[in-house]
Order: structure tokens, then C-alpha cells, then sequence
């Protein structure tokens, strides 16, 4: 039913001259481009980073580079559709691999896109969030909200590497990026929210004597989510827990979300084809994904993505433990976020 478009081709040469003197074009020859029939037509293409291959360029970097000079010691986790060098994994996720060493910190920092850490490896690292010392442990997720101070440190003997996600690519399509530089903070001595706060589902510091803080939970303990996946798993196939706002029962950040996803040995998951672009990091496990009919094999701490509206089959061929980011709580509050059964 869709009829067929005029092209620049057939405009004569004087008038496309006087337009671009102009500076205006016609919209027909380009209008499929930006509102194709049914469906968006990602750049992004399915990616896989596997740990063992980024892993020794990271320590490398380690070497090459000290944090001084480099401020975030990080490698980009590039989407394969935009080439390596660009700072997104999908159209609104940047994706990056940090490594601290022992002894070592990254710098204060205040910037307006929003993050979260996924420790990958090793012991003894934190991040100072707003004054509140979040220990890192291998699964945690730690979120740096946008606007709030953050540096990092490690206190340990060994290597410690972490998954940054971050809005960036949605900052920088605003014009909306940048960062301020402070010195270190000082930490408040006392445990953070997560151990002492909101140590228990379904109880909450008493309203009368709290002010509410916009992100009252900083640190989603790695230990409680998969004693959570497996209770819920034991009981049926594979489990899926979104990670949210205590206190408001929302997603923990405004435009990224976090799901934790357990899978049986053999198990299979074809999750519904969402509006939702999403990166997966396996914390544990080993099995293959297809997405749109591309074999992705995964293994611990790898991480792949796969573009919105993508048709995907995980395969589970060990137990598995994966974290699902993806940006549907931007798609909400935009208004267009949608699934369509399979
Ligand atoms: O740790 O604050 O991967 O500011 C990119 C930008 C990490 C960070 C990144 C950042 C950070």
C-alpha cells in the first residue's frame, strides 16, 4: 500500500542547486530513512565481547597507562554496526571495561550522565558515591547516579575490573554532556544503605524519621540477588528480577534499567521482541544466544548486545547468571516502549 517515493535524482539540477544555496532540502527522498515502515532499522548490530580476549589488553593498559593520565582507565566496548572508537554498545548505551589497581584511585568526579558498575574481578575495590563508601564485590551492581560526586579505590593485592554502563550516548545526542572535577571525598563512617537500610525486602528506614533520598540504595549486593534467583528458580525454570528503587518501586536509574536473569543447566528462554535495546554480562555460566539468527557463545564474564526489536533465543548449557541493561525505562518515559509476541 505504500506508494513510492520521489527521488533527489528527479529534481532538476537548478532547483537542487537553489535549494542547498538555500539551506533546505526535500524531505520525500529522505523520509524512509527516518521513519521506515513498521519497525526502526538499527545501526546496531549484535556484539560479543568475550573476557579472555579483553582481559589481557585491560592489564596491558594497566601497564601503558598509569590512572593519573588517563583519569578512567577504561576500554570501550564499541557496538560492531558503528565501528570500533564509538563510545556506544547500542544507541543509548555506552558500554566500558575499567580496570583499578591495588593501591590506586580515580579522581572525584560530578557529571551529568548516569552510571553502573558491574564488578567483573577481584576484591578490595570501592567507589565513594556522595560521601558513602560502596565496597565492589565480583556481580554487585553500584550505581553513580547523574549528578553525584564519585571516585573510586581499591584496597586490595590483586587487579579489580568492572562494567561501566552509562547514558552517555543519550547526554551527548542532547548536548547535555559534561563533568566537573573535585578532590576525593571524604567517607562517612558507617555502613552503606544496602547493609543496614534496606537490608531486608518489604522494610524501609520509618518515614517519620527519614528525609527520602531520590536514590536511597547505591549498592545492590551480588549475594542477595543470586540467593534471590535461586529461591525463585527452585521453584520453577528460569528466573528474572528486575533491580529497582526501594523506595519507590521504580526502575533504579531514569533512562537504564537492570534486570538479573538465573537459567537451569539446558534451559532455553525466547523472550518477547522488545522496544528495548539491551547488553547482557554474564556473571557465571556458559551457553550460546541467538539473536537475529547470529550465534553468540558465551562464557563467565562476557558480555554481548543485542539491537531493539531483535529476536532472541538464549541458551543456558551450564547454570546461569546473566544482568540484563537495557534502556526501557527511557522508552517509557518517552512513551513508546512496547513488546510484540514471537
Ligand atoms: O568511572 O566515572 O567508563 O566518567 C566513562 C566515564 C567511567 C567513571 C567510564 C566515566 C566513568
Amino acid at each position: 500500500m505504500s506508494t513510492q517515493l520521489g527521488t533527489l535524482e528527479e529534481l532538476p539540477a537548478d532547483y537542487r542547486r537553489a535549494m542547498d544555496e538555500a539551506g533546505v532540502a526535500p524531505l520525500w527522498p529522505m523520509m524512509r530513512n527516518v521513519l521506515p515502515h513498521g519497525a526502526p532499522n538499527p545501526v546496531t548490530k549484535p556484539s560479543h565481547w568475550a573476557y579472555e580476549a579483553v582481559r589481557p589488553l585491560l592489564i596491558r593498559a594497566g601497564e601503558l597507562t598509569p590512572v593519573e593520565k588517563a583519569e578512567r582507565r577504561v576500554l570501550v566496548l564499541s557496538d560492531q554496526g558503528r565501528g570500533v572508537g564509538a563510545m556506544q554498545a547500542t544507541a543509548s548505551i555506552y558500554l566500558g571495561l575499567q580496570l583499578l589497581l591495588p593501591g590506586e584511585t580515580a579522581p572525584a568526579h560530578v557529571h551529568t550522565p548516569s552510571a553502573v558498575r558491574i564488578v567483573v574481578e577481584g576484591q578490595g575495590g570501592y567507589t565513594v558515591v556522595d560521601g558513602e563508601k560502596l565496597p565492589m564485590e565480583e556481580g554487585d551492581l553500584v550505581l553513580t547516579p547523574g549528578g553525584e560526586w564519585h571516585d573510586h579505590g581499591h584496597e586490595g593485592t590483586e587487579p579489580v575490573v568492572w562494567l561501566d554502563a552509562l547514558d552517555l550516548p543519550v547526554f551527548v545526542y542532547l548536548e547535555g554532556s559534561y563533568a566537573t572535577e573535585g578532590p576525593l571525598q571524604p567517607q562517612r563512617n558507617r555502613p552503606d544503605a544496602s547493609e543496614v537500610e534496606y537490608r531486608a525486602a518489604g522494610l524501609a528506614p520509618s518515614r517519620s524519621a527519614m528525609r527520602a533520598r531520590r536514590y536511597p540504595m547505591m549498592r545492590y549486593p551480588w549475594a542477595k540477588t543470586e540467593a534471590a534467583l535461586r529461591a525463585m528458580a527452585a521453584h520453577g525454570e528460569s528466573a528474572e528480577l528486575d533491580f529497582i528503587n526501594p523506595e519507590t518501586g521504580e526502575d533504579v536509574l531514569p533512562t537504564m534499567g537492570f534486570t538479573a536473569m538465573m537459567m537451569h543447566a539446558g534451559e532455553v528462554a525466547k523472550p518477547p521482541l522488545r522496544s528495548a535495546s539491551s547488553a547482557f554480562h554474564v556473571v557465571q555460566g556458559r551457553g550460546h544466544s541467538r539473536i537475529n539468527g547470529e550465534k553468540i557463545e558465551w562464557g563467565p564474564k562476557d558480555t554481548f548486545t543485542a539491537p531493539v526489536f531483535a529476536q532472541i533465543d538464549h541458551y543456558a548449557e551450564e547454570e546461569s547468571f546473566l544482568i540484563r541493561i537495557h534502556d526501557r525505562p527511557l522508552q517509557d518515559k518517552l512513551g513508546y516502549y512496547e513488546e510484540r509476541v514471537r
